[in-house]
């Protein structure tokens, strides 16, 4: 461990300041000024793909460093930046950083980054102190076999533009994102920011995972990439909030080519959807300490709550509440004879169930989780759907008719939440003994 003397701060700060003032008066405010090697091939083959940019500043100056072709063009690698006394070096392998709208196939696509091309280039080391003094020093740099090509993101397509990730099952629950990678890139980025965000907010980046789902080529190279976003509510997070986003597609190469596309995307109804049965319970008519005794051919019937716990519309489908079940049927037969199309499984679709423990199809007695006046009907692609609203109660009540006796070893019955092809969001709901009599 070094030790270092103990000075009194206020001393320690006089020595420091009465050096830096000697260091001022004497020190030319741009020294010792050195470009080398004068011929670099930035191609990322390891072989001069650099040069070495080193000069020292005097005193504090705002820097330049920019490049001038045979043109008279110039470009900017330091422009204007703060520095202050002292020693500097850089690397240079021929990237700009002056960021440059093109428009690719009636597509706007910004340039951040780019290697210049091939050529002879004049280079410029500019700074200028507080009272405005300059000093320059140029030389002139070679560029050959430069890797000027851009890793461009041609067709980059977000759809749905307006999102719905709220695992109704319905096309908006997922976006997809797809683009033309015309390069191999060393990095590619997608990611969401909050659209309109103002000089004081935090700058919220939200990355989307690369998962392409639907890519022949790996990560980063060249060709078409398509990948799917939920919003992460299949991770069983909560998507952003609400609001105006714009949707950005990042791609680097490994020379520095950077470019950035964006498309917008609208978040709405976003989020987790949770829903429980009111206290659990449900009321099976007639039980006795959660036993029932039903004569075969007769029925038995129930009712309970379902509540909209979570943040997000639940969509549900019939059968409505009030359907009888034979105990021969189950939604499907249902659906086939005579019920509606939307009675079959659907994915994204919450319904109520009842079950018993030698069921050959899980949940075979499944009715809507709720009445239709308990939800709100919206037109959705042509077709009715329905929803049980955040806070918002349904009644759920049914039968089942024991037309036929049930197999050997039928002793428990429940109630469940389905969240069909997702979940089973609650089971083993108040549990019951139904005991079959002959009549
Ligand atoms: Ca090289
Ligand atoms: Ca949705």
């Amino acid at each position: 461990m070094r030790v270092f003397p103990r000075w009194p701060i206020p001393i320690l700060k006089l020595l420091v300041a009465g050096w830096m003032l000697s260091a001022c008066a004497f020190a030319p405010l741009l020294a010792d000024v050195k470009v080398a090697p004068a011929v670099i091939s930035p191609n990322a083959d390891r072989t001069d793909d650099v040069t070495h940019i080193a000069y020292r500043i005097g005193r504090p100056a705002t820097v330049s460093i920019y490049f001038v072709d045979a043109q008279g063009q110039r470009y900017y690698f330091r422009n204007a930046q703060r520095r202050s006394p002292g020693r500097y070096t850089v690397y240079w392998g021929g990237v700009i950083n002056d960021p440059q709208v093109r428009v690719v196939g009636g597509k706007a696509m910004l340039v951040e980054s780019r290697v210049l091309p091939d050529g002879v280039y004049t280079w410029t080391v500019e700074a200028v102190d507080d009272s405005g003094r300059t000093a320059q020093v140029s030389g002139q740099i070679t560029l050959k076999d430069a890797d000027a090509s851009l890793p461009e993101l041609h067709n980059f397509t977000v759809v749905p533009q307006v999102f719905r990730p709220n695992q109704d099952g319905l096309r908006d629950d997922w976006v997809s994102i797809a683009y033309y990678l015309t390069k191999k890139a060393e990095r590619v980025q997608v990611y969401l920011k909050p659209a309109g965000r103002k000089p004081n907010e935090p700058d919220i980046k939200y990355p989307i995972a690369e998962k392409p789902y639907a890519t022949v080529v790996e990560a980063g190279a060249a060709g078409y990439h398509e990948y799917r976003y939920e919003g992460g509510v299949d991770q069983g997070a909560e998507p952003p909030p609400d609001g105006e986003y714009v949707i950005y597609g990042e791609a680097e190469d490994r020379v520095g080519n950077r470019v950035v596309v964006s498309s917008t995307l609208t978040i709405v109804e976003g989020g987790k959807p949770r829903a429980e049965v009111a206290g659990g319970e449900i009321a099976w008519r007639g039980a006795m300490n959660r036993e029932l005794s039903v004569a075969l051919g007769q029925s038995f019937c129930f009712t309970a709550t379902v509540v909209n716990i979570g943040p997000v519309p639940i969509r549900t489908a019939g059968p409505w509440p009030g359907q009888s079940f034979k105990f021969s049927e189950n939604y499907n037969t249902l659906a086939a004879r005579g019920g509606e199309e939307s009675w079959y499984q659907q994915a994204g679709v919450w319904r109520f169930g009842v079950n018993f423990d030698t069921t050959g199809v899980d949940f075979p007695f499944r009715w809507a989780i709720g009445r239709k006046e308990d939800l709100e009907e919206r037109l959705i692609d042509g077709r009715p759907q329905y929803y049980l609203l955040p806070g918002r109660r349904g009644q759920v009540f049914g039968c089942i008719t024991l037309d036929q006796k049930p197999p050997v070893g039928t002793t428990f019955w429940w109630g469940g939440l389905i969240h069909e092809f997702v979940e089973v969001a609650n089971n083993y709901i108040e549990r019951i003994v139904v005991a079959v009599g002959v009549p």
